[in-house]
């Protein structure tokens, strides 16, 4: 299985990749604030590449619950710097996590590489053609609602199905709008519109979406379900996600976004060192 995007190209299997998470904003899910700074948002891209970031997912709007949208000219000027700075120095790809059309393209333009689109139940097909347009990756996130609104009271008959039907259809479309099967990862969406059993049902089933041929990318670190189960405050989620991350990998999954990179990927490494001698 393969994953392009732009100039870069991952045959899988591999060892799974860490994506780091680089937020830009003042009031983001975990790190809000500290990296709004261009030069302290390039500085932590530079540190997680360093600890083994093998993607960088710069972000300008948060995506916690309940957060309120920003404008495009204010997500526009937290992250085109930062991604024109990094784009010169650092030889992994660039992903920018952003549900609008025009910052993707500019984004792109400034030398991102993947789109990572927390909306891809998106109804208007611009956002793919300027995906496909640049060649770009693509991930392809399940989420019920916005992130305002999306933990309201998120209902499904059968989560892992519904998500399933999703990826279905949304295969279908990006593939009509131009953007080859290669190009995109899938992601059910942990936290979008679910509430904690439906993570934990995700989690625990995430194997039956392997069969979609795609690479499965998990965001799991710090997140509020974690908090929910073990009663954990924000600073205090590693170990639970560290111990979701690697069951993920067991399950086939091959990206996992991670604000505490050098931790992940040991763990990750270590589940893969166990499972490469299954059987033997
Ligand atoms: C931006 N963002 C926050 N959580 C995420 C997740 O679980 N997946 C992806 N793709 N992006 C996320």
């Amino acid at each position: 299985m393969q994953f392009h995007a732009r100039q870069f190209e991952f045959a899988f299997p591999r060892p799974a990749l860490v994506m780091g998470v680089v937020n830009v904003t003042p009031d983001s899910f975990s790190d809000g604030g500290k990296f709004l700074d261009v030069d302290a948002a390039v500085a932590r891209a530079l540190e997680l590449a360093a600890q083994g970031a093998e993607i960088l997912d710069i972000g300008g709007e948060s995506t916690r619950p309940g957060a309120e949208p920003v404008t495009e000219a204010e997500e526009l000027r937290r992250v085109l710097p930062v991604i024109g700075r990094l784009a010169g120095r650092v030889h992994i790809p660039i992903s920018v996590d952003t549900l609008k059309p025009a910052v993707a393209r500019a984004a792109l333009a400034a030398g991102a590489c993947i789109i990572n689109d927390v909306a891809a139940h998106r109804e208007d097909s611009l956002m793919w053609e300027i995906v496909a347009e640049f060649k770009a990756g693509y991930v392809c996130m399940h989420a019920r609602g916005t992130p305002r609104t999306m933990q309201g009271n998120p209902v499904y008959r059968d989560v892992v199905r519904e998500v399933g039907e999703f990826f279905q259809e949304r295969l279908e479309r990006l593939n009509a709008s131009g953007i080859a099967a290669e190009r995109i990862l899938l992601d059910v969406g942990v936290g979008f519109g679910k509430t904690a059993e439906h993570n934990l049902q995700l989690l625990a089933n995430l194997r039956s979406f392997t069969t979609m041929a795609r690479p499965l990318l998990i965001g799991v670190s710090r997140k509020s379900f974690i908090g929910k189960l073990l009663g954990a405050d924000l600073d205090k989620r590693l170990p639970g996600s560290l111990a979701c991350a690697c069951l993920a990998i067991e399950a086939g999954a091959q990206v996992i976004r991670a604000h505490d990179v050098a931790e992940t990927v040991q763990a990750v490494r270590m589940t893969e060192a166990v499972l490469a001698r299954k059987g033997k």
